[in-house]
């Protein structure tokens, strides 16, 4: 039994491992773990289902040649340094994660800061919380996010703004939820989508893409005007600029607020009310408030209205950047960012002094690098010449995807470290390095509320797979700085990170770096190995003191920005974000089959209204354009869209499928003080796209390659692999997608539809059922023959003699119940609370993760009866 952390998002949950067998083991909630106390969403109960070895990197390979460590670190070494040599420190280049673990980010960080000397180390974080980061440096004057998970239990109203947390944040969205049923906590969620965490809330404002400047705006105007801004607070632990309250002044009003978000005025004063009477309130924020073209502006918006009002330091009041990724407030730490330096220092001279004393850097970066999207843009122009891509997917995640896979193509030498073999960007690698996946590494992580935790290691590194850290220092070994790099083990670089996070902080000067790690830098290694989470920082704040020159907060000026009528080439707006069951470019939830069924192909959602308008139909292809690319996805109609926005997911790629190609469509476009790009809102057109005949393959085992057809998309289910297929053209060709074995074949030429299986020793091994216009079976009794010694004769009838019911997608993950089933029962057994669902079918009494859904499937069939 081994306590590890969550290898998914920002909640950080403390994991049990228990090994079984070679490569498998049993994974549940660590009940000690303050983050998650024993519970785990649908991604952490599943993790179990990811660990085996398929599609893994095993072997350093040079192109498409297996090679030895030695070869490979010697290469990637002697080409660094000749580019370096030859074009100067800034022709190279970092692209790192907030999936490493710190001590990874820690050795990443020093060689390129302080031994290459350049600070072209940017991360995926820059597309994450950049904002925030720059947000609370502008108003604390460093990088603390001030808020912990208690301070919603202890909280009076909770506003969630541009955050699914039920999605995204499920255990933080628990906990939500019982301070709820416990003291009565009101929560407001604003979100231009009426999502599952809108669906249950006391207040959603459907507001305006990109409009929370004009409503935080309006909020603190309202505030002044009911006398709950604290001018004692501010007098005393805030700067207020000059003329910072002309910015909340005329256009501010109630109507305007509205008007400017497009929401109904009496709902605005609801809202408004509501934060006016209750000093215990927690905003919290994540991506629609980040990743915006504003994004820094909208999260310094958020921080005046608490800072104003003096919510902030206090149990159960303060502003509440949640991150997404396990790791990254530990990037924020160690200042993975190409603009931070380490230990929460920035690149004014006294700091480059400072951390050049503590690391004996030969070649200090004196300045920012370059961010992600000017990186990429620098890649494209060949003015990178040497990349080293670690833990992240950009030629999937990056905006304007097609211009950085173009970039990465043209690289002269790239070089990727992941745990995947075959990724969009690794195909374009010279060298791939394999790296130690979750549960096989060491080391640690820090949440979203500034706790940090161990991940410890259960399985033996598999083929050649070496952690992170260990390649990066093999490699700045080898580029000539062996001291500099002599790190043995994880707990070594951790005691180095902690060391320098209490270099020289102290109060000389009147200023201190709040974040320190005292009482670590001499921990040994049995103590490390033991470590409990534990949260540094404390409640910081709560003295009114601010690490400024002057111990005050910052009050920012900032104005909504315009929004600008829809363009007459591209009427709608595109947002983009996550699916409940799937983590970014699904290289580890794509493997588990309960995960894939939750949604299994790459949807656009669009308003019926709209859908009327555009000749599009539920269930129909689209395609979806921006002036930067096009991609397909499948139609959904849905009511909890705005009219004229789209809502695409990010996870899809070239491994699982034809459209869904998100990243192609977003501008390059950053915020100007953040540099996050904005990928919430993109102008874009929609048009239908009719297909010839629709069907499906079911394949025995991992089937490999895509089907080269318009429309096809892969999802994971026990056994084997299904792909969902549409096109035009004739579908014999897909006849190629089979296996060699004994045929069964029906053809229906009045319904044009086909019907092949294939049978291997009496068991089913593959089957294709094809239809030009009648229906097709549903698949789940096709995909369980699968596991059956022997396949039926109904085989090309797709089910068993008698009555089945498909389950369709599949709502509870952990007891693979489908919407299909919930819905009948709902209806036949009249079901009425999601604790009854519970008890007639098991849904929603493990993970939790699907209570929102079950309480929206409720609602509808009650307005349905209605
Ligand atoms: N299931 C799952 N969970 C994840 C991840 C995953 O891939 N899958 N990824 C993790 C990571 S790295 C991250 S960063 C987090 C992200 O977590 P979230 O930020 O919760 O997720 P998103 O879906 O990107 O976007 C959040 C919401 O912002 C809304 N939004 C769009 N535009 C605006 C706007 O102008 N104003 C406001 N107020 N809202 C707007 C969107 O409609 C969307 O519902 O999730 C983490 N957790
Ligand atoms: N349009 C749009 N684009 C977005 C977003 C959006 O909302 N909309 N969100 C953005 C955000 S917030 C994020 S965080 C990014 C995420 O985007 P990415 O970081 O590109 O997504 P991942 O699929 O998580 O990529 C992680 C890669 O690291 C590998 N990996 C996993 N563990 C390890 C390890 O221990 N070591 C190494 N070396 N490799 C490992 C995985 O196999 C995978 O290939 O996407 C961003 N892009
Ligand atoms: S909320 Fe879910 S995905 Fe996030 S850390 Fe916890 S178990 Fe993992
Ligand atoms: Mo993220």
């Amino acid at each position: 039994m081994i306590r590890t952390t969550c290898a998914y998002c920002g909640v950080g949950c403390g994991v049990v491992a228990t090994p079984t067998g070679a490569r498998t083991a049993t994974i549940a909630g660590d009940p000690d773990h303050p983050a998650n106390a024993g519970r785990l969403c649908s991604k952490g109960t599943h993790l179990g289902e990811t660990i085996g070895l398929e599609g893994r990197l095993l072997a350093p390979m040079i192109g498409a040649r297996r090679a030895s460590w030695d070869r490979a670190l010697d290469l990637v070494a002697r080409r660094f340094r000749e580019t370096i040599a030859t074009h100067g420190p800034n022709s190279v280049a970092f692209y790192v994660s907030g999936q490493l673990l710190t001590e990874d980010y820690y050795v990443a960080n020093k060689l390129m800061k302080g031994f290459i000397g350049s600070a072209n180390i940017d991360t995926n974080s820059r597309l994450c919380m950049s904002s925030a980061v720059a947000g609370h440096t502008r108003a604390f004057g460093e990088d603390i996010v001030p808020a912990t998970y208690a301070d919603l239990d202890a909280a009076d109203l909770i506003v969630l703004v541009g955050s699914n947390t039920a999605w995204c944040h499920p255990i933080v969205w628990q906990r939500i939820e019982a301070a709820r049923a416990a003291r009565g906590t009101r929560l407001v969620v604003i979100d231009p989508r009426r999502t599952e965490t809108a669906d249950g809330a006391d207040l959603h404002l459907a507001i305006r893409p990109g409009s929370d400047v004009a409503l935080m705006q309006g909020l603190l105007a309202w505030c002044r005007a009911a006398g709950v801004v604290d001018d004692a607070y501010l007098a005393r632990h805030v700067a207020t600029p000059e003329g910072f309250w002309a910015t909340c002044g005329a256009g501010s009003d109630l109507w305007s607020t509205a008007r400017a978000c497009d929401v109904p005025a009496e709902d605005l004063r609801r809202f408004f009310d509501l934060f006016a009477a209750t000093p215990r309130t927690v905003t919290m924020f994540s991506q629609g408030i980040n990743q915006s073209l504003a994004g820094t502006d909208q999260v310094n918006a958020i921080l005046n209205v608490h800072l104003a009002t003096a919510r902030i330091g206090k149990p159960g009041a303060a502003p509440f950047s949640i991150t997404g990724q396990p790791n990254a407030m530990g990037g924020r730490e160690v200042g993975g960012l190409a603009s931070t330096l380490a230990a929460h220092m920035d690149f004014a001279p006294d700091n480059v002094a400072r951390v050049g004393r503590f690391w004996a850097a030969p070649n200090m970066a004196t300045a920012p690098g370059l961010k992600a999207v000017d990186l990429f843009r620098e890649l494209g122009h060949g003015r990178i010449k040497a990349l080293w891509v670690m833990a992240t997917n950009p030629a999937v995640s990056m905006p304007d995807a097609g211009r950085v896979r173009d970039g990465l193509a043209a690289c002269p030498f790239v070089v990727v470290s992941d745990v995947i073999a075959a990724t969009d960007t690794s195909v374009h690698a010279h060298v791939r390095l394999p790296a130690a996946a979750w549960g096989e590494k060491d080391g640690t992580v820090t949440n979203s509320d500034r706790t940090v935790s161990r991940q410890r290691a259960f399985l033996p590194l598999p083929g050649e797979a070496k952690p992170d850290w260990w390649i990066v220092k093999e490699v700045g070994r080898r580029m000539g700085w062996k001291t500099a790099f002599a790190y043995d083990r994880p707990a070594e670089i951790w005691r180095e990170h902690c060391r320098l996070s209490m270099y020289e902080n102290d109060d000389a000067g009147g200023r201190r770096r709040l974040f320190a790690l005292p009482g670590h830098a001499a921990i040994g290694n049995a103590a490390y190995d033991a470590m409990p989470p534990f949260r540094w920082g404390g409640t910081p704040f709560a003295d009114g003191r601010y690490p400024t020159p002057d111990g005050r907060a910052r009050l920012v000026p900032v104005t909504q920005k315009p929004i600008g009528a829809p363009l007459a080439d591209w009427p709608m707006t595109l947002n983009t974000g996550r699916y409940r069951d799937h983590w970014h470019s699904m290289t580890r939830t794509g493997l588990s089959p309960r995960l894939a069924r939750h949604r299994e192909e790459p949807l656009v959602e669009v308003h019926p209204d709209d859908a009327a308008a555009l000749g599009l139909r539920d269930g129909g292809l689209a395609r979806v354009a921006t002036p930067q690319g096009d991609s397909l996805f499948r139609i959904r109609l849905a009511a909890t869209q705005r009219r004229g926005e789209l809502f695409v997911p990010i996870h899809w790629t070239d491994r699982t499928a034809t459209g869904g190609r998100t990243g192609l469509l977003p501008r390059p476009l950053a915020d100007l003080i953040s540099g996050q790009p904005g990928f919430k809102a993109t102008p874009a057109r929609i048009t239908p796209v009719a297909v010839a005949w629709r069907g499906f393959v079911i394949v025995a085992g991992d089937t490999g390659d895509r089907p080269d057809c318009l429309w096809a998309t892969r999802v994971a289910v026990p056994c084997g692999t299904v792909w969902d297929l549409a096109g035009d053209g004739d579908p014999a060709r897909l006849d190629r997608l089979l296996p060699a074995g004994e045929r069964l074949e029906a053809i229906d030429a009045a319904r044009g539809s086909r019907r092949v299986a294939v049978l291997r020793q009496g068991r089913l091994a593959a089957a294709l059922f094809v239809t030009r216009d009648g229906t097709l079976p549903g698949r789940d009794w096709l995909v369980a023959q699968l596991a059956e010694p022997v396949a039926p004769p109904t085989l090309l009838a797709g089910r068993a003699p008698g009555v089945q019911v498909d389950r369709g997608p599949i709502v509870c993950a952990c007891f693979d119940v489908g919407l299909t089933t919930i819905v009948a029962a709902i209806a036949s057994q009249r079901l009425t609370d999601v604790a009854a669902i519970g008890g007639a079918l098991k849904a929603g009494t493990n993970c939790g993760s699907c209570r929102p859904a079950l309480a929206r499937l409720l609602q509808e069939s009650q307005t349905h009866v209605a």
